[in-house]
């Protein structure tokens, strides 16, 4: 008995060395272990979890991340982080003080997609600031994947969600501004980037992503970009791994981005790899050096991951282990 004790404490050891020497570890190592209890000799699996999305978002990984810990799972725990900023004001591309479109309605668009392969999304939605908890509400509550406008808006409603005006005056100002040239060139990294894609890994090893935008700012009325595109803005295969789009969403729907990079991965690539053939992809179409931006991040099941984007600028923040990071990704140019 005794024996078997000092095997269980030093393979306890071991892991916790294994994921202790910092995120870059995470590249590396994988993040399962597992023992045999001295008692029932039954295996037991434990997964360290955590919480990776698009962009500096220290505070919207942290309240994920810290309700992985608690054993919350993968979807609603994305679905936490993702409300941090959606409601925050001050990040004009997503929730509440979003930018408008050229008309000046702020439309959302976000998605959510579980372990078991269920997703639900919501397109151009008004009023409604929480639009990936609404996303799960049309997964859960509806015989449906996707609502779009007044009908997702209308569920919404029904749902006890609130009505709130999204404009703040500071994104109503600069939407003025913008009119009075009304010229559309979104700017890499500086018009259009904070979009939050988030993807998840519970206690069970379980994943589940949630992707929150209002798209791009003074987009054409109705526009939809790929944030809540199942397959582009967001792929799960709990099989095999998740990934996440932000950046000019046109593009990546031509390529089905995220699909792509998670059957990369599926055929071999680690999620590194996968995350620049998919931004090549987009690349082999442009005879020029492209003034959009593209990124991507990805898992594997293992707990590999990939980040990659077009132009230099990309970052991306992870939750593991109470520590919080914000890391820039690698680019093309
Ligand atoms: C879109 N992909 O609507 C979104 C925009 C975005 O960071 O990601 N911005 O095309």
């Amino acid at each position: 008995m005794k024996n078997v004790t000092k095997l269980v404490v030093m393979k306890r050891k071991k892991f916790i060395e294994r994921t202790t020497l910092g995120f870059s570890s995470v590249l590396i190592s994988p993040y399962v272990f597992s023992e045999k209890s001295e008692f029932t000799n039954k295996k037991k699996t434990a997964f360290t979890p955590f919480a990776l999305a698009t962009w500096n978002v220290q505070q919207a990984v942290t309240i994920a991340g810290k309700a992985l810990d608690k054993g919350t799972s993968s979807l609603d725990a994305a679905i936490q982080g993702v409300a941090v900023e959606e409601a925050n004001t001050l990040n004009t591309t997503v929730g509440n003080g979003g930018a408008p479109d050229r008309e000046g309605n702020v439309t959302l668009d976000a998605c959510v997609m579980d372990s078991k392969g269920n997703c639900g999304a919501v397109l151009a939605v008004e009023n409604i600031t929480h639009v990936a908890a609404l996303a799960k509400d049309v997964m859960e509550k509806t015989p449906h994947v996707i609502l779009t406008g007044e009908g997702a808006r209308k569920f919404a409603l029904s749902q006890g969600y609130q009505a709130e005006n999204l404009l703040t005056e500071d994104s109503k100002k600069a939407w003025r501004k913008w009119l009075e040239k009304s010229n559309y060139q979104p700017e890499i990294n500086i018009e259009n980037h904070d979009t939050i894609g988030m993807l998840c890994v519970d206690q069970q090893g379980e994943i589940s992503g949630a992707c929150s935008t209002s798209g791009l700012a003074y987009k054409m009325k109705g526009r939809v970009g790929d944030s809540p595109i199942i397959g582009s803005g967001l792929f799960i295969d709990n099989n095999v791994g998740a990934a996440v789009a932000t950046g000019l969403g046109e593009e990546v729907i031509k390529t089905v981005g995220s699909f792509l990079i998670v059957e990369l991965i599926r055929q071999g690539k680690s999620p590194q790899e996968a995350c620049e053939e998919a931004i090549k992809r987009i690349l082999t179409k442009q005879k020029e050096k492209p003034s959009f931006q593209v990124a991507y991040i990805a898992t594997n099941k293992k707990g590999e991951l990939g980040a990659f984007s077009i132009h230099k600028g990309f970052s991306y923040t992870i939750y593991k282990n109470q520590k919080s990071q914000n890391i820039d990704a690698k680019s093309i140019y």
